[in-house]
């Protein structure tokens, strides 16, 4: 079981002033920060990021959407993350996320869909490394 996951406020959700109220329920849900930065991506970076969506019919759309405003990129730990943060944030789509999850309450489309939560251990180590240095976790 794994103590740590990686998420991202994603451009909807920061752009509609959402980032306090997602950061709060993270923290209430007992995960603790070990990174956090606010950036902007190109379509390259959030390319490489996804890559393992490549070949899906909306990888294109995707990485436009995710380089078109600024996002907040996170670490977290709480025991059990990834599947906890999974679980705080909701479904893919919108329309079949639980009551009261992030994405119920936030989240515009399958696309715009508010935050980003690794899907495992090791994708959490590999996401994390992708935004952030030894030096910008605590
Ligand atoms: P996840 O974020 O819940 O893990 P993934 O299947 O890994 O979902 O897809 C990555 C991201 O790609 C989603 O969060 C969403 O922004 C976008 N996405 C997924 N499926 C679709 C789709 O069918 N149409 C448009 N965008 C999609
Ligand atoms: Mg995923």
């Amino acid at each position: 079981m794994g103590n740590q996951t990686f998420t991202m406020i994603k451009p909807d959700a920061f752009a509609d002033g959402h980032s306090g109220a997602i950061l709060d329920m993270i923290i209430k849900a007992g995960f603790s920060i070990k990174a956090m930065k606010l950036l902007r991506i190109t379509a390259e970076q959030a390319g490489q990021f996804y890559a393992v969506h490549k070949e899906r019919p909306f990888y294109n759309d995707l990485c436009n959407y995710m380089s078109s405003g600024p996002i907040i990129a996170a670490v977290l730990e709480k025991e059990n993350a990834v599947a906890d943060f999974r679980k705080l944030i909701g479904a893919t789509n919108p329309a079949d996320a639980a009551e009261g999850t992030v994405r119920k309450l936030f989240a515009k489309s399958i696309e715009a869909n508010a935050v980003h939560g690794s899907d495992s251990d090791e994708n959490a180590h590999i996401e994390s490394d992708f935004y952030f240095s030894k030096l910008e976790r605590v």
